[in-house]
């Protein structure tokens, strides 16, 4: 019997009673789509299944696959619009992925969203952090096995790229690569959380962890915000007290990764077994890799660096290890390029390192039978004056082995700046000081600060100091405007000789570019002090970076630290300037400036105001040592 005889009223009622919301609810793409999309979930080595989402070409045959393993929604990542075009629906910075006929997976890592299994944050390796049988080594090699056996349209070549966490995951499967596991990508990875990425700063600890802990632990998918009740984070962060005063008020501190955080304030075994430069720095480098970093990146700023540099000892010969240094945010790579806050560059520079630079490096590795890529081993936006530049290593300018060799700046009396010493001690006792009161600590934007406001947050780096250039407890040294171009390509490491009337002190130093008074071809600039590389350092770190100590009240130490890697031109008119203050609120929780054996415990009565001295005398010279290349 034909099935349209079937008359509509015989088939199976719905009944009214069923649940509208089912277990599960995949859309189909639309009948138009030019491309498919697939879940599974793909079992691991433990039994443990994945959510994993392949967004496959329509018609897509030998194509290679490029995958990104996330604590983000892995269903959410590969929809960014309803749409039957396959580049709108997947991320902006897929599009020359889609262009070339990629296969795109996105995979949510274990523990999150619709995968199976235990979340643990930043799963450490296998090893003394972890005696299970997984991490994200295996679990990325469980999935490329079964990718490359269960995906019929696939050339049996993967890729891996991702942004900070993603960056992270891809770094991870580089610990025990599949052989199917071809290229990476690690943009703006999160890789040591303790020396410079997103939990401290050189031990001095960062407030938003707190509300990222709970988007990210108290639920598989995402997590309430934080209730605060204010508007100004400047000011709900300071009423409660402390971080653990913080963490307390939101009950976070029941959350585990708030008690491994706070249990582990200093440079532990903790951070070591898990900092993945000193990990694959240890190992040996088989699979192309190309670390990509914002240089203004304000969540992930040293790890890229640090793992580039630990690889790069593998790869003398500069075969398998490079590094992409753009004017970007953090993960801005994947975003519009053609500006960071006022700044504006060559067009968009982002679409066009991903189209002319990492496109044809995964062409490279992935596609069968495309040509050999003209990748850099190092390629750099020189910013100032706009412009990319390509090197065969990084740094270009340090204390030693690089191209050319740092300088050292000092800060002079009357608040000066100048490549020579300060020769005999001049009027002013050799120091300048200011009073740090933990009760008014310096913001590092200006109030009222939201933490959740974007516009703010990502470009950040940048932003104009002169909002804190006066501030009593900010000391400001200035260059005269410039002659010639003063070019730097590196680290600038400070050298401070300080002194605190406290027994524990942050010092923050700000390497800014002053733009001339007037700027006729973009007004808004005129006199703009701009961020170029700034970092903070916990003073009782001056030792060892793992076991504290407290600094003797009211005698100069020296505080050697490196601030984020920068490749700029202050250009001529254009003037250097060094601020110096003890606290960057509320980025950074405040220290005490009474020592405390975990300044996560301090109580009220440890907050003091506290006298600091920076010193700029013959026998305690302060100054940033610059990576120049020219000048
Ligand atoms: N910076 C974010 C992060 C990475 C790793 C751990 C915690 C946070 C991110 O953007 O993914």
């Amino acid at each position: 019997a034909c099935a349209c005889a079937v008359p509509f009223q015989a088939q199976a009622q719905t009944p009214p009673m069923a649940p509208d919301i089912p277990q599960r609810y995949e859309a189909p793409a639309p009948p138009d789509a030019d491309y498919e999309k697939r879940v599974a979930m793909i079992p691991m080595r433990d039994g443990v299944k994945l959510y994993t989402v392949i967004v496959l070409p329509k018609g897509a045959r030998r194509a290679p696959i490029v995958m990104t393993r996330t604590p983000y929604n892995a269903a959410r990542r590969a929809q960014r619009n309803a749409s039957p075009g396959m580049a709108a629906t997947l991320p902006q910075g897929d599009e020359t992925l889609v262009a070339e006929g990629y296969i795109r997976v996105f995979q949510d890592v274990r523990g999150k969203y619709g995968s199976e299994g235990d979340y643990v944050m930043t799963r450490p390796l296998r090893g003394p952090l972890n005696d299970t049988r997984t991490d994200h080594a295996t679990d990325a090699w469980d999935t490329i096995e079964w990718l490359t056996r269960h995906v019929p349209e696939t050339n049996g070549k993967v890729g891996m790229i991702g942004s900070s966490y993603e960056g992270f995951t891809v770094m991870m499967a580089l610990a025990a690569p599949h052989p199917a596991l071809k290229a990476a990508v690690p943009m703006s990875a999160m890789v040591d959380g303790w020396r410079g990425d997103d939990w401290f700063h050189n031990g001095a600890f960062r407030m938003p962890s707190l509300g990222f802990i709970a988007s990210q632990t108290t639920v598989r998918g995402h997590g309430e915000a934080l209730a605060t009740g204010v508007y100004d984070d400047y000011e709900g962060m300071l009423r409660a007290g402390s971080a653990a005063g913080y963490a307390r008020r939101f009950g976070l501190d029941r959350l585990n990764y708030t008690r491994k955080l706070f249990e582990h304030p200093a440079y532990d075994d903790y951070w070591r077994h898990q900092a993945l430069d000193l990990l694959l720095g240890a190992r040996k480098l088989t699979v192309p890799t190309m670390h990509v970093v914002g240089q203004w990146d304000q969540e992930d700023i040293y790890g890229p660096y640090a793992a580039y540099a630990a690889m790069e000892r593998q790869d003398r010969d500069n075969k398998l290890n490079f590094l992409a240094i753009g004017p970007w945010r953090h993960s801005g790579v994947n975003y519009e390029g053609s500006r960071l806050g006022v700044f504006k560059f060559t067009g968009d520079t982002a679409l066009e390192f991903r189209r002319e630079v990492m496109q044809p490096f995964l062409n490279q590795y992935l596609k069968d039978g495309a040509p050999e890529a003209d990748t850099p081993p190092v390629l750099s936006y020189q910013t100032g004056v706009n412009r990319w530049q390509r090197f065969d290593q990084w740094p270009r300018s340090c204390a030693e082995g690089c191209p050319s060799r740092s300088e050292s700046l000092y800060l002079r009396a009357g608040f000066t700046l100048g490549f020579s010493a300060p020769a005999a001690a001049v009027e002013g006792e050799g120091y300048d000081e200011y009073v740090a009161d933990p009760a008014k600590p310096v913001p590092f934007v200006p109030r009222p600060v939201r933490m959740g406001d974007e516009a703010v947050w990502k470009p950040w780096l940048v932003s104009d100091q002169r909002f804190v250039a006066d501030r009593t407890d900010v000391l400001s040294y200035v260059s005269e405007p410039l002659k010639a171009p003063l070019s730097i390509a590196g680290q600038p490491r400070v050298d401070l000789y300080a002194a605190t009337s406290g027994t524990d002190a942050d010092w923050v130093v700000k390497l800014i570019d002053v733009h001339p008074d007037e700027v006729p071809g973009q007004p808004e600039l005129g006199g703009y002090q701009q961020g170029i590389s700034m970092d903070i350092f916990r003073g009782r770190y001056r030792h060892s970076l793992s076991q504290p100590s407290a600094i003797p009240a009211g005698q100069v130490e020296r505080y050697r630290y490196a601030l984020p890697n920068v490749n700029h031109v202050f250009l001529p008119g254009h003037r250097v300037m060094v601020q110096i203050q003890s606290s960057w609120f509320p980025l950074y929780d405040r220290n005490p400036q009474t020592y405390v054996p975990n300044i996560f415990h301090a109580r009220p009565a440890d907050y003091r105001k506290a006298t600091q001295r920076v010193y700029r005398a013959p026998e305690a010279p302060s100054s940033i040592e610059l990576p120049v290349v020219g000048r």
